[in-house]
């Protein structure tokens, strides 16, 4: 009698996984998913192990940016899916492509509430926090629960999704021929949304009547990876751009036409903006206020039709996918249909040309210690010759100075905080980065946005990534407070060694406090291409209180110590 092969739930998912083109799992080990992760690494998967499933969730978020595949998280149940939980959220709210796998425990125990080991009603729990939610309850389901887990990460407006793995669908068993039929290969992962004619029509006639046109890129535009034709059509209308912060370096920072270092003038004056892939959120002060004239007009290029008119009334939707959005633009764009405005142009230049003035005499200061204005100098120095290297960013005012100061010159190369502006992305992102691109990556982290994650360099040291992170180490978040009778909210530990940590894993430390052995460590750390960790000491003075969002931080009437 010929025997039966048998396989169960842990080999179907990595079947799935492998046959939808997924290579790598970043991840944290331990009940129900151990064999998983084992197995996974046994196929050929790359498994990347985590010491916080935050991390681990971040990394597989910002791979699904880069490489419009949805990254992969898996953790264990309850504590570590809550841990991963965050990352799927903050995926979500960046509109980056993940799937969190997380194994559950035993349904009727978990569903009665009957205290199971690590017991958690996790699909219902990510519900809120996730674009989709699944459970897979039978083996024979895994083939069609990926897939469609896949299609809805990466389809549409991508975003987190969260597929729960029970621990008995992981364990149980089927045959071979079933299981091998129920895989599903997704066919067409993201299918192309293409925009309505007149909805083309309609945007460029608007644009063609503009005086001071403009147009704002978004991480959405730099997602869709159309970055010829982005370019192709920016330059050809002769229309100046703006860079929302992950879209700088989707066109050059030092291209004629980006109005970065005139932002405020650019937004202030102009009469119709073009949002391609950028929300009228906070980062945009909601289209409202001192920042905008109150009378523009939009076009907004988006996947999401009910992006439209959230925060001002948009006169011109485009609905569609970017890449398809941007090349009807530029088939149906007319000869001269929309001419660039010199006048409009020199007004840009010139401020611009003011802002660069007053900014460059900031960078070549020499203060001591060291300011974000004199670091960031070193930056510019040491990645001038490197425009392939990722630069991330996590911090208040450590973020807020780098995105000013450090230009970047090619796409989807700088990766930070985000729509969330939240606190410890880097170590999570920085490593994603390095694994889906094999480059070297620069960290650039306050020393408390470093805090929430730190303990990643020891994966970075384990598996050896070129990373290298750089800490502006200011004593404090914001800024250093004097000691006082006990540690003020915002301070943190005077003159730590954050060095001294990375040693410990055997990567370079350094201690640097002033410019040129800040640019010395950065050329040296970046060319070995190994893990490294700077520790910079900057003036705990030089910050201001929550960065460039003042505004946003309501302050009491009454005096804390009255
Ligand atoms: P930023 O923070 O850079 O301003 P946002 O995250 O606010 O950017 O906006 C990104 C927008 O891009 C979202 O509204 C999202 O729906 C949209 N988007 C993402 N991918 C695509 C795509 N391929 N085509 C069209 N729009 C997209
Ligand atoms: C998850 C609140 C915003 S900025 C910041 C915190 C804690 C730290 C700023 O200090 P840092 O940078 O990193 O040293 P610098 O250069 O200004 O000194 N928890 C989360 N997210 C946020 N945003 C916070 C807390 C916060
Ligand atoms: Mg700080």
């Amino acid at each position: 009698m010929e025997s039966l092969t048998l396989t169960d739930g842990s080999h179907l998912v990595v079947d799935a996984l492998k046959l939808n083109g997924i290579d790598t799992i970043y991840g944290v080990a331990g009940i129900p998913i151990t064999d998983l992760a084992r197995l996974a690494q046994a196929e050929g998967l790359r498994y990347i192990g985590f010491r916080h499933e935050q991390s681990a969730g971040n990394a597989a978020a910002i791979a699904g940016y880069l490489t419009q595949r949805p990254g992969i998280c898996l953790t264990v149940s309850a504590p570590g899916f809550m841990n991963g939980l965050v990352a799927l959220a903050n995926a979500t709210t960046n509109c980056f492509p993940m799937i969190l796998i997380s194994g559950s425990s035993d349904r009727a125990i978990v569903d009665l509430e009957q205290g199971d080991y690590e017991e958690l009603d996790q699909m219902n729990a990510a519900k809120p926090y996730a674009k989709a939610a699944f459970r897979i309850n039978r083996p024979q389901d895994i083939g069609i629960g990926v897939a469609r887990a896949i299609h809805a990460a990466v389809s549409g407006r991508p975003g987190g999704v969260y597929l729960d793995l029970t621990a008995d669908v992981l364990s149980t068993t089927l045959d071979g021929e079933t299981a091998k039929a129920s895989l599903v290969k997704v066919v067409d992962l993201a299918p192309r949304q293409i925009p309505a004619p007149d909805s083309i029509t309609r945007a460029l006639e608007l644009l063609a009547t503009a005086k001071r046109p403009l147009i704002i890129l978004g991480k959405g535009a730099a997602y869709a990876q159309a970055d010829k034709d982005i370019r192709a059509f920016i330059e050809t209308t002769g229309i100046p751009f703006l860079p929302m912060s992950m879209a700088k370096g989707l066109l050059p920072d030092n291209h004629s036409q980006s109005a970065a270092a005139a932002r405020s003038l650019a937004i202030g004056r102009a009469d119709v903006v073009m949002l391609i892939g950028a929300r009228l959120n906070w980062l945009l002060a909601h289209g409202k206020g001192p920042l905008w004239s109150g009378s523009t007009r939009y076009v907004q290029v988006d996947i999401s039709p009910t992006e439209i008119d959230s925060n001002r009334p948009i006169a011109a939707p485009v609905v569609g996918d970017i890449k398809s959005a941007i090349s009807a633009f530029l088939t149906a764009l007319k000869p001269n249909q929309i001419r660039s405005n010199a006048e409009w142009l020199e007004e840009i230049a010139q401020r611009k040309q003011k802002n660069i003035q007053r900014m460059t005499a900031r960078l070549n200061a020499d203060p001591n210690p060291m300011n974000f204005f004199s670091a960031l100098r070193a930056v510019r120095a040491a990645l001038d010759d490197k425009p392939d290297v990722y630069v991330v960013n996590d911090g208040a005012n450590t973020l807020d100075f780098t995105r000013n100061i450090v230009d970047m010159y090619e796409p989807r190369r700088r990766l930070d905080s985000g729509t969330w502006g939240v606190m410890g992305i880097s170590m999570g992102y920085a490593i994603g980065a390095a694994v889906v691109s094999g480059k070297r990556v620069l960290a650039i982290v306050g020393d408390s946005a470093f805090g929430f994650c730190g303990m990643e360099i020891e994966t970075i040291c384990r598996y050896q990534l070129p990373v290298v992170t750089l800490i502006f180490n200011n004593n404090g978040i914001y800024r250093g407070d004097e000691i006082g009778s006990a540690p003020s909210p915002t301070g943190l530990f005077q003159n730590a060694r954050y060095d001294k940590l990375i040693e410990a894993f055997g990567g370079a430390g350094y201690h640097v406090t002033d410019t040129p052995s800040l640019i010395k460590a950065l050329i040296d750390a970046l060319e070995a291409g190994k893990p490294a960790l700077i520790n910079c000491v900057i003036d705990p003075r030089a910050g201001t209180e929550s960065g460039h969002l003042e505004n946003l931080n309501p302050k009491s009437q009454l005096s804390a110590t009255a």
